[in-house]
């Protein structure tokens, strides 16, 4: 019987672009369903019962939750085709710690830099930049974070791209000016229609997170 994939997603989510690129990548047919995160879905509800948040990879009615363990899951399910994991154990020790170090640090002082103003957006700022210039030294001189291929380590940073221009608007700041290598990476990422179809356009983006400002009664 054929594999049923779904998706359970909400598209400004980078941690939702990660599954999209890495069954872009193994060509898997899959139902995207995008959810309201302000009413959940009974499915969401029942397939992530314990953080209720997207993304949630359904594969064959069995939930698979948390962006990075789902691009796991898939690189191993679908392992015939474009390997996404190093297969040496350190290089996939140190892909990981990277990953984990992005979701430790971005997301969070992402939303400083977006959703705040004053000291506390300054403050965010300089970490955020801190952080990405860390990012970008783990890149070193190669085209990907994956080397010579793309793979799981860029999977996990290159959603952020999509939201630079709202933090670079909202922060007044150039992300470009500070990691010109971490940029030229992400415009080669572009090129892959795995990224480019997955990833959304900066200016919706920005719209969305406008609207957030405006609804939680900033600014
Ligand atoms: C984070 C998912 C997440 O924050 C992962 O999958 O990697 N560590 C998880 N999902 C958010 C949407 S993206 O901002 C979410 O579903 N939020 C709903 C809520 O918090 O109620």
């Amino acid at each position: 019987m054929a594999d049923q994939v779904t998706l359970l997603d909400f598209w400004p989510s980078m941690f939702g672009m990660r599954c999209q690129i890495a069954l872009a990548e193994k060509g898997v047919e899959y139902e995207y369903k995008d959810e309201d995160l302000w009413n959940k879905s009974d499915l969401l509800l029942r397939m992530n019962p314990v953080h209720k948040k997207i993304p949630v990879l359904i594969h064959n009615s069995k939930p698979v939750c948390e962006s990075l363990i789902i691009v796991e899951y898939i690189d191993e399910t679908w392992h015939h085709k474009a390997p996404l994991l190093p297969s040496d154990p350190y290089k996939r020790a140190r892909a990981r710690f990277w990953a984990d170090f992005v979701d430790k640090k971005f997301y969070n002082l992402g939303r400083k830099v977006w959703m705040t103003k004053g000291e506390e957006q300054e403050a965010g700022k300089k970490e955020f930049i801190e952080s990405l210039k860390l990012v970008e030294s783990e890149l070193g001189d190669e085209p990907f974070f994956g080397g010579k291929k793309f793979g799981f380590l860029d999977i996990s940073i290159i959603g952020y791209y999509s939201w630079f221009y709202s933090y670079e608007t909202c922060g007044n700041f150039s992300i470009e000016a500070e990691c010109p290598k971490l940029v030229a990476w992400a415009k080669r990422c572009m090129e892959k229609e795995s990224v480019s179809k997955s990833l959304p356009d900066p200016q919706r983006v920005y719209g969305f997170a406008l609207e957030r400002k405006k609804a939680m009664g900033i600014e």
